[in-house]
């Protein structure tokens, strides 16, 4: 197969899988077509690298993800493949234009932000190295809300990348697990039978992630809801026609969406729901790979990995124990030992908000069996620990982030600042208790989408200049050092940033009704709307920015583009609000002729993975400006790093090792620290102490207050306003001045063309660490036990 040309492959897809004449296929016709034949060629390395598995015996990694943001696959296929040119040239002698295809896919969004895409990257990673893993998540039929602006306001509207086969996936209709709720459990002696009041089929859509150079493929196993009896003829028969579709409706509910709250506990019977149906058939299915070739359950950990990302798969404890006690035999303590050695968890924040817990009437009535397990699994803990005063039960509450720790045989935070704050703050107790279990990994990107593939420009300068063995190797980046006292090539490193720009502007031109003047700084801070991530903090900075450059024009200001993106989760009112002010902002002072020249506002809309890849190669600057000790790691961060766009940013999360990697003279510290973080909030009017201490802040906020950016709806933004005057949990009043004081330091290094690009080159240079191939190689030694099979 690898043998044909692409060429070839595309057309006679075209023809015989899609049924198409060239002469009247569309673009959608040309993008299947291309994604088979990449397709065809990914799944020869697939099978070759199961083959190897099984040859070898080796251990599995299941990573258990209630969410995978991959975004994209066909470009990614092609780099990894290294057909890029070909597929140029194939397009190119059919006629056609090979972005406007690639660009014609839509997103899988089956993910929130960074923890979604964390997975994503942890799978591309896990294939470069050929270590043998599954992912397994939802196939979610709609993923995250696509977000319109209309007036200044996010409106939501259902995203439907299903709408169009998805090219990359395959169906496994023989894949069809029943999965039960609720029922009755029968006790006999230690053991019980559960038989669930109601069922679910959970079927198998794999897809392929293929890793760098095509060596490797592993498989990303969403499973669908299907109802058992997916129609009720008699129902129809008597004209009942809603009736007789209610079963399969029902069913389908379980897998139709991605619930968007983002570190906000969904307390939902429905999210339980979700959580339970993907992580019991992920279970069953690693055990049923299990048993084909082993007879012997107890070695078990010896085969198999699986990794809680985040909470959301806490469940996997108590089912695994049920599993292996009540329907293998084993005893209940053999049973938790075994699987505790199977299992690991990440914790992704400690946001007090975000850590999930269940009401034990939802949990009991929807999984009566694991209930009466947790408590087991917890009295059974407190007796091997006598001291301990935390407890997976309590309050009538299952609490899923105390159950995953004391099932789990190892403990992650995912930034050296985070995985040492969860030792002193919500793990404080369970970490004296078990010394060894909490381990750090800070997370990392895969390089061959956030730079090879994103940012062709800077990718073909580095590998001009020290070769291509960066790619899989990424802390060779280092070798770029070397270069940049040579003024050509530091131009060439300029040059690379500022055609990225070029193309931002002409895009946003076409796009979003104004092409930004690409020789202004572009200061991008793109994630999440939150509170704690404080887009508040920068838009305030803007308006005082607005003020002082109206009162003194001439003053020589460095001209500036303030990017932002990011989706608010639907019922967040406050993040709603801020992208609402930041839009009102963006009118008022884009139309300024004064103030024009030097500071212009904009919010593009729909923040994807997409939108990161365009947006993050032509940033000069990036914002990471999160309360200390809020964001557990960020990789936005690392990504404008890698990228050559230094941070202004506070110590928080893994802003601390980029800094310390890229040198603090390249890095724009400001603000609080954690700890100072902690003591400011116990003064009780920091704030307004703040504000008084401030006439400039004083004065953005005044602005904010009586409407300025609200003509006719003067109370508008008053909201915003008193919660930084008042209760100003994030401290964004006690963080600005120092924030502005090195927003103008920032001005006078970008002044100096030379002196920012020489900065710019050494974020690059020294953000080879940063690689998730180097996250993973931290898992697979220090967690899973596992190996590379390359
Ligand atoms: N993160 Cl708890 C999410 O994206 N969603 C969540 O629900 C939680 C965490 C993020 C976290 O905020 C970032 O700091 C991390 O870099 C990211 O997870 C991956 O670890």
């Amino acid at each position: 197969m690898s043998e044909t040309l692409l060429k070839d492959d595309i057309l006679r897809h075209l023809t015989y899988t899609l049924g198409k004449d060239p002469d009247h296929a569309q673009t959608y016709d040309w993008r299947m077509a291309l994604s088979f034949a990449v397709r065809d060629r990914i799944v020869e390395s697939w099978f070759a690298a199961t083959r190897k598995t099984y040859d070898a015996d080796a251990k599995r990694v299941y990573y258990l993800s209630m969410e995978f943001l991959i975004g994209r696959l066909l470009e990614d296929g092609i780099i990894n493949l290294r057909l890029l040119d070909e597929a140029r040239e194939a397009f190119e002698t059919l006629g056609l234009d090979f972005q406007t295809v690639v660009e014609d896919e839509p997103d899988a969004a089956l993910g929130n932000g960074g923890l979604g895409r964390l997975a994503a990257c942890f799978l591309e990673s896990l294939s470069t190295l050929g270590v043998p893993a599954y992912g397994y998540g939802i196939r979610y039929e709609h993923g995250l809300f696509k977000q319109g602006i209309v007036g200044g306001r996010q409106v939501e509207t259902p995203e439907t990348w299903l709408s169009q086969q998805h090219a990359w996936e395959f169906e496994r209709p023989e894949v069809r697990l029943p999965i039960g709720f609720g029922g009755k459990v029968k006790v006999t002696g230690e053991r019980a039978v559960w038989t669930p009041a109601e069922a679910v089929d959970a079927e198998g859509f794999d897809t392929p992630i293929v890793g760098w150079q095509g060596k490797w493929a592993n498989t990303l196993r969403l499973w669908s809801a299907k109802a058992q009896e997916p129609f009720d003829l008699n129902r129809f028969n008597e004209g009942a026609y809603a009736a007789a579709a209610e079963p399969e409706a029902l069913a389908r509910t379980i897998s139709r969406v991605l619930y968007p709250d983002d570190s906000t506990e969904a307390g939902k019977e429905l999210r339980l729901k979700q959580e339970y149906f993907f992580t019991a058939a992920s279970l069953r299915d690693i055990l049923r790979r299990y048993d084909s070739t082993h007879n012997d359950i107890t070695q078990l950990p010896k085969r198999v990995a699986i990794q809680l990302n985040d909470t959301h798969p806490a469940i996997a404890g108590p089912e695994l124990v049920r599993l292996l006690h009540d329907e293998r035999g084993m005893t209940f303590d053999d049973a938790v030992e075994t699987a505790r050695a199977c299992l690991s968890y990440t914790n992704h924040t400690l946001l007090p908000e975000a850590l999930e817990s269940w009401g034990e009437g939802l949990f009991g009535r929807l999984l009566p069996r694991h209930l009466t397990l947790v408590d087991r699994i917890d009295a059974a803990h407190a007796k091997a620990n006598p001291t301990r005063k935390v407890a997976a039960r309590g309050d009538g509450q299952v609490k899923m982030g105390e159950l995953s720790f004391i099932m789990a045989h190892k403990v992650n935070g995912v930034s050296a600042l985070h995985t040492g704050l969860m030792k002193e703050t919500v793990f404080e107790e369970l970490h004296r208790l078990h010394l060894e279990r909490i381990v750090n990994q800070t997370n990392g990107v895969t390089p061959r989408r956030w730079l090879l593939s994103c940012n062709p420009r800077l990718s073909g300068l580095i590998t001009e200049s020290i070769g291509d063995a960066w790619v899989d190797d990424l802390e060779q980046l280092k070798g770029l050092e070397s270069h940049i006292e040579d003024a050509a090539w530091l131009d060439a490193y300029h040059a690379a940033k500022q055609d990225n720009k070029a193309e931002l502007s002409n895009w946003m031109g076409q796009t979003q009704g104004f092409a930004a003047d690409p020789h202004m700084m572009f200061d991008v801070q793109i994630k999440r709307m939150h509170e704690y991530k404080r887009q508040h903090l920068n838009i305030l900075e803007t308006i005082a920015l607005w003020q002082e450059i109206r009162d003194n024009p001439n003053a020589g200001w460095t001209p500036r583009l303030k990017l932002f993106a990011g989706k608010a989760a639907p019922s967040y009112y406050f993040a709603k609000d801020i992208i609402r002010l930041i839009n009102d902002v963006a009118e008022i002072v884009n139309a300024d002729p004064v103030t024009s020249p030097y500071l212009k506002v904009a919010f593009i809309p729909n923040y994807n993975v997409s939108l990161a890849e365009k947006l993050i190669p032509a940033a000069d600057l990036s914002e990471q400006i999160s309360t200390a000790g809020k964001e557990a790691s960020g990789t936005g961060n690392m990504k404008f790093a890698l990228n050559g766009a230094p941070t202004i940013g506070t110590l928080d999360g893994a802003n601390v090792e980029i800094r310390e990697h890229v040198g603090e003279e390249n890095f724009f510290l400001f603000g609080m620290t954690a700890q100072e973080v902690m003591d400011r909030r116990s003064v009780a009017d920091h704030a307004a102490q703040a504000i008084a201490a401030d006439p400039r802040l004083a004065r953005a906020v005044e602005a904010v207050r009586k409407g300025t950016f609200a003509p006719g709806d003067t109370d508008r933004h008053a909201g915003i306003a008193y919660n930084i005057a008042g209760p100003d949990y994030f401290l964004v009043a006690s963080d600005f001045s120092d924030y502005w004081r090195v927003q103008r330091e920032v001005d006078s290094a970008f002044a100096d063309e030379k002196g920012w690009a020489r900065m710019a080159a050494l974020n690059t240079a020294r953000s080879g660490w940063f690689s998730s191939d180097r996250t993973i190689k931290g898992y697979v030694s220090d967690i899973w036990g596992a190996s590379s099979l390359l």
